[in-house]
């Protein structure tokens, strides 16, 4: 099964919306394999978006990214990756869908909780840069038949 990376950010964290998000990643049927509290630094910032540093509004995201720690998820299921991005929601939370993670907790480009890694390979490559190997989980539900049909997962 395909695995994501998640971030809960501090807009996330602050506004004590850690257990409405993980009860939604479970109500759906996505399994946990992986979370933990971390205080983000530059260094890993600077690399986590790498696509954004030469951007006028990088330091400021940055440092909202910094205001308190982080909870970062690994989270498994089939294609999980855009399941997981489809639920996200688009990165401005007041264009987001009604139903969509950002669409229903947030009001903010930039204070928008969440972040989901937006393809297979930078999967990969996030979740190396969060989890340590032995911080990932190979874990399955006991009853995962009645989470996918035959074959299917
Ligand atoms: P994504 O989180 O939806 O994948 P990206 O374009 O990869 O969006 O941007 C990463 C993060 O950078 C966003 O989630 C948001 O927090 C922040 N960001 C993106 N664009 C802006 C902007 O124009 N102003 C301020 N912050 C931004
Ligand atoms: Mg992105």
């Amino acid at each position: 099964m395909e695995q994501t990376l998640v971030l809960l950010k501090p807009s996330c964290i602050e506004r004590c919306l850690v257990g409405q998000v993980i009860t939604r990643i479970q109500q759906r049927g996505i399994i946990i394999t992986g979370l933990k509290m971390m205080q983000l630094d530059e260094k890993i910032l600077r690399e986590h978006y790498a696509h954004l540093v030469d951007k006028p509004f990088f330091p400021g995201l940055a440092a909202s990214m910094m205001a308190s720690p982080v909870i970062a998820m690994v989270l498994k299921g089939v294609d999980v990756v855009e399941v997981f991005r489809k639920m996200t929601g688009v990165t401005n939370g007041r264009k987001a869908e009604p139903g969509t993670l950002r669409g229903d907790f947030c009001m903010s480009g930039q204070a928008n909780i969440i972040h989901a890694s937006d393809s297979v390979e930078n999967a990969k490559i996030e979740i190396n840069r969060f989890f340590r190997p032995e911080e990932v989980f190979d874990y399955t539900p006991a009853n995962i038949a009645f989470y996918y049909g035959e074959g299917e997962a």
